[in-house]
């Protein structure tokens, strides 16, 4: 099977196996484990913030900085294709009372700064407080769109002149760096609080890190452990992460030409049509999201599911969206190179034409 349901499908490499079962390790709820503590340095150092902390999943990590950042009654200023709005089970509302300030995102992955202004509460006692402005980058619904810096600098100068704090799902952030060609420490810097997630194009099978002050970060291992977040002897998942920092970041960018190759290939089959970021239909990252239009190929039926259960038979793994039934994402990753991609696209073309 070729998987391209997500970059979080890789399974460790060897190289990551062997510094798996020889890391040291000790009881990170002590504190004491050697090879978390050095991840958590290691995380903070790249992202150029004082303090790093490692936790399950990059659910974990949104929601221990939210948590963080705000309580009962506060407000947090997300966008409606956020993922942290979408897909994490309203956890910020759920565990914490926090209210979600909906704004559009723009099909760029960006909040308009005129939305921003907007949305911030004066301070009235019929309002609720904006704590905290939440942003994405690279944009996972957004076709994996990288946000211009400069944005991010204006929308963080807006947040910040309000006294609310900003937040940074950078679930893939390694990837918008290297496919921006900017230090990832720039594009973290503009964010109180950053998470990564070593368990997407990184490839290794679990974990997050947030990073942001060192009293953040301390006020953050607490919330870790209310959600049932403090681990043992977890430096053995640390050190596939120490070995995806130091094996697995440049690569990258092969995940991205693979997402271009892909891209352009079904740009030219019959009813397929990726979609475009900022008038392109170029996937900046790793990720290609397309629309299906059955009509188009004569066949009423053919809608996103799909074709995803005809590439299945084909060997190919890809998800649906859900979107009006015609949306479709594939992930480019660790565990795919070029071969595989032609295989897909050679799948997508049998599938559209009924075969
Ligand atoms: N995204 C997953 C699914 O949940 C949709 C995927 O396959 O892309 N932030 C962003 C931007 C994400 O894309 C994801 C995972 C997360 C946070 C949550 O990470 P995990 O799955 O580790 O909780």
């Amino acid at each position: 099977m070729i998987d391209l349901r997500s970059d979080t499908v890789t399974r460790p490499t060897d190289g990551m196996r062997r510094a798996m079962a020889t890391a040291e390790v000790g009881d990170d709820v002590y504190g004491e484990d050697p090879t978390v503590n050095r991840l958590e340095a290691m995380a903070a150092e790249r992202l150029g913030h004082e303090a790093g902390l490692f936790v399950a999943s990059g659910t974990m990590a949104n929601v221990v900085a939210i948590l963080t950042h705000g309580g009962r009654g506060d407000e947090m200023i997300l966008g409606n294709l956020s993922h942290t709005f979408l897909y994490e089970g309203g956890a910020a509302a759920g565990l914490a009372g926090i209210h979600p300030h909906i704004l559009s995102t723009e099909p760029d992955g960006t909040l308009a700064l005129s939305a921003i202004r907007v949305a911030i509460r004066p301070d009235n006692v019929h309002f609720p407080r904006t704590r905290l402005l939440c942003l994405e980058n690279s944009h996972n619904r957004c076709g994996g769109a990288v946000l211009p810096h400069e944005y991010t600098l204006e929308a963080a100068e807006i947040a910040h002149g309000a006294g609310a704090a900003v937040h940074l799902d950078g679930a893939r952030l390694f990837n918008a760096a290297i496919a921006s060609s900017t230090d990832i420490a720039i594009l973290a810097g503009v964010a109180d609080s950053v998470m990564f997630c070593l368990s997407k194009g990184l490839g290794a099978p679990v974990g997050s890190l947030l990073c942001g002050t060192k009293a953040f970060i301390r006020e953050a291992h607490r919330m870790r452990k209310i959600v049932g977040g403090g681990m043992r002897q977890v430096g053995i998942l640390a050190a596939a992460g120490i070995y995806a920092l130091e094996h697995h970041v440049e690569r990258l960018a092969d995940d991205h030409a693979n997402a271009r190759r892909l891209a352009e290939g079904i740009r030219q089959i019959d009813g397929l049509r990726p979609r475009s970021i900022n008038g392109s239909s170029i996937p900046e990252t790793n990720l290609v999201y397309f629309d299906v239009d059955g009509e188009a190929v004569g066949q009423p039926t053919l809608d996103a599911f799909a074709l995803s259960s005809r590439l299945k038979d084909h060997g190919v793994l890809a998800n649906a969206i859900g979107e009006g039934r015609s949306v479709m994402r594939m992930a480019t990753h660790l565990d795919v190179d070029e071969k595989d991609i032609d295989r897909a696209l050679a799948a997508l073309r049998s599938s559209t034409m009924g075969t």
